[in-house]
């Protein structure tokens, strides 16, 4: 055993005001922040013992010294024993632990699945242990966040397993390093680069990942280039997977449906036809040649000119199994979108997922799990949850949360999507009665689901701090450990991110959580309260767009969203307008099927509401809408005062940043408040009611408003 030598005078030297550009995300490991506390600390991080020898026992091992060196701020040098029966740390395999181990952990190591871990005190010495190496990670991990933020370690006991099996992100990232709705740069994917050169970055992600649970990634975007399973590609693709392989994290790909036509000249694509099953079965091989352990294929087929299984008359299963079937052999799965529409056809598009894929239940392969949106439209700032959930009892589904923000504001605004996320699963879809929500259908328990998983849409780029707002790296977090666990709160997750990434100090974290917390309703209230939907600007959907009307697709404009006339605002969509009601269960159709029943969140986005009806707040609907812009144009005026009110508690870099871009929040609030409110006045023909500040320039302006070059497209 050895003691650490602290040098007391670096300890207290001002850590936290230091520059800091956030590149180090959440594993800050920030420095003690007094002698005290390190010392506390001291006795176990000096003392740690490390069982076993794998790749992943490599990673642990350098993560426990990049933690010691930030806590310690490189003061001390760390040493990590193989065997060393002293160890106040103890991390091992639970076949790997000594019998005095055993004896501690008892019973409990049984309840350990999967990836799963336990941390547990006793006598003095912390055990962490797991039946796998992944899971063996995770639980330092774990360990390395009680200690960030800052908790006593006697007495714990955390037993944590898994409750969705795929943790994966999503990044729409193209072969020529551009990101489809990313506003964080470019891909972090230096495809070019690749497979001789793997930047630090590959592993600094990695860690991140595994720090959160995150076990496999989709490199490329839905909308897909065949060419990512060519063999230059596969070769490049197969560099990352084993970069990521010791962190736990898998590799998948997206395959474009024609793929056979387009890299071998096939006449067809018909997933029924046996050249193109073979070509397939090929692919396949060829594949898991270049990465044995491929997680298997994401598609986007039949969508937003996507070819599909359409082409061929064809279903959303035929096609799904075709792939299915090519990757079985290997242990791969298909991860098959149900963002499934089109503009021919003549059904509100909301319906169109739920009336294609409902019938198909029960017929996909069983390593096909259908990814769907978490709701019915297209990720907007609130939607009710998707009605397919629920909907298929024989046929995993598995969530599609966003994470980059596209119609939320993007890389500017601060909005902790978490809020967003929590109401989405915890929304009962009482498909088996009451207490059958969607985290139950996403955690297999409703169903009995054999696949269960979470795709996030990545907000990831090449910004030195990963996600253009530093804020944005909350979301990332986020979404890791409501995949590990839906049911997570998101207060501790957004205190806990905060912490770890900023620091301890309550006068920081409780004002600073407060904002997160707000963050979400400002935001549907300066964009669109009351259950508006889709009024973004065209194509780039930066901004407000509900004058968007015509070009060559209805579903694409505001105006097929809104409906705004003379008399009434809003989409019916109960049994006298388009009946999309119909697709949820009757408990929903009773609350949502009455404008007096539908919380007002939800209003306009099931019902056609005349201006002056009067709401249970006692406003008319104008009124209302009015009021309801301006408070959130209030909110985010709130929001920018109450972080100015934070400075000199963190870094004066990332505190600067964060001002900055909620300025631009609080402007872009005003620019949704006026242009919507002059707009939609002018169907309404009411005046601004009392308290709304009047517009800054006239609806003229705000539709000439261009900008060029908005990046994401
Ligand atoms: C990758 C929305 C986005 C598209 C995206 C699509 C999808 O429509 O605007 O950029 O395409 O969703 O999820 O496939």
């Amino acid at each position: 055993m050895y003691r650490l030598v602290i040098s007391f005078l670096l300890l207290l030297s001002p850590v936290i005001l230091k520059a800091n550009d956030g590149y180090k995300l959440w594993l800050q490991y920030l420095p003690f922040e007094n002698k005290a506390v390190a010392d506390y600390y001291q006795d176990y991080l000096g003392n740690i013992t490390l069982v076993g020898k794998s790749p992943t026992h490599e990673v642990i091992r350098r993560e426990l010294e990049i933690a010691i060196e930030g806590f310690f701020k490189g003061t001390i040098t760390p040493s990590i024993a193989d065997h060393n029966e002293y160890g106040l740390i103890w991390i091992a395999k639970s076949e790997d632990l000594s019998g005095t181990f055993k004896a501690a952990i008892g019973e409990k190591s049984k309840e350990i699945k999967d990836d799963g871990y336990l941390i547990k005190y006793s006598q003095g010495k912390i055990v962490v242990t797991a039946n796998s190496d992944i899971g063996l990670l995770y639980g330092t991990f774990a360990l390395l966040k009680k200690i960030q933020t800052r908790e006593k370690l006697e007495g714990m006991e955390i037993l944590e397993n898994p409750k969705i099996q795929l943790r994966l992100l999503n990044h729409w990232d193209n072969l020529n390093r551009t990101v489809e709705r990313g506003y964080a740069g470019f891909s972090i994917w230096n495809w070019h680069r690749l497979p001789h050169h793997i930047d630090q970055q590959y592993i600094d992600y990695a860690r991140a990942n595994a720090s959160i649970g995150i076990n496999g990634t989709s490199v490329t975007n839905v909308n897909a280039n065949a060419l990512v399973l060519t063999p230059e590609y596969l070769e490049k693709a197969a560099a990352l997977a084993d970069a990521f392989r010791p962190y736990g994290i898998k590799i998948y790909l997206t395959a474009r449906f024609n793929a056979p036509m387009i890299l071998d000249s096939l006449p067809t694509a018909d997933p029924l036809d046996l050249q193109v099953q073979a070509w397939w079965k090929k692919k396949a091989e060829e594949i898991y040649s270049y990465i044995p352990d491929f997680g298997g294929f994401l598609v986007k087929a039949d969508s937003e000119g996507q070819p599909g299984p359409h082409n061929y008359g064809r279903t959303q299963a035929e096609g799904a199994n075709t792939l299915a079937d090519a990757v079985k052999p290997f242990g791969g799965i298909v991860m098959w979108r149900a963002f499934v529409y089109n503009e021919k056809t003549p059904t509100d598009r909301i319906k169109q997922a739920y009336d294609e894929f409902k019938p198909l239940d029960g017929k996909f392969r069983d390593n096909v799990i259908v990814q769907v949106k978490n709701g019915p439209l297209d990720f907007q700032p609130r939607e009710p949850f998707h009605p397919l959930f629920g909907s298929m009892p024989e046929t995993p589904l598995m969530m599609e949360f966003q994470i980059t923000k596209e119609y939320l504001g993007q890389e500017s605004h601060w909005v902790n999507l978490a809020t967003m996320w929590e109401e989405v699963l915890q929304s009962d879809t009482y498909a088996k009665g009451v207490g059958s929500k969607v985290i139950n259908v996403l955690d297999g328990s409703l169903h009995g689901y054999k696949l269960t998983g979470m795709a996030g849409v990545s907000n990831i780029g090449t910004d030195r701090n990963w996600t253009g707002h530093h804020t944005g790296q909350a979301d990332w977090y986020a979404f890791g450990k409501l995949a590990w666990n839906p049911e997570s709160h998101i207060e501790e997750i957004i205190g806990d991110w905060l912490k770890m990434t900023y620091s301890n100090d309550p006068d920081f974290v409780n004002p600073a959580k407060n904002i997160a917390l707000n963050s979400y309703e400002t935001l549907v209230n300066y964009m669109t309260p009351l259950g508006l939907h889709h009024i973004m600007a065209r194509s780039h959907h930066w901004g407000p767009g509900p004058w968007v009307t015509g070009g060559g697709r209805d579903d694409w404009t505001a105006t097929y969203y809104h409906k705004a006339d003379k008399k009434a605002i809003g989409f019916d969509r109960t049994e006298s307008g388009s009946n999309a009601l119909a697709q949820y269960t009757p408990e929903w159709k009773n609350v949502w099927g009455d404008p007096e029943t539908t919380p007002m969140a939800f209003l306009l986005w099931f019902h056609r509401v005349s201006w002056d009806k009067k709401l249970s707040t006692g406003n008319s609907l104008w009124d209302e809408m009015a009021l309801r812009y301006q408070q959130g144009v209030e909110g985010a005026r709130w929001m920018q005062n109450e972080w100015s009110k934070l400075e000199g508690k963190i870094d004066t870099e990332r505190f600067t940043h964060i001002s900055s871009f909620l300025n631009i929040q609080a402007t872009e609030a005003e620019w949704w408040r006026d242009s919507c409110l002059l707009y939609f006045g002018q169907f309404s023909g009411m005046p601004l009611p009392k308290g709304v500040e009047k517009p800054k320039h006239d609806l003229q302006y705000y539709l000439n408003f261009k900008r060029n070059f908005v990046p994401g497209i």
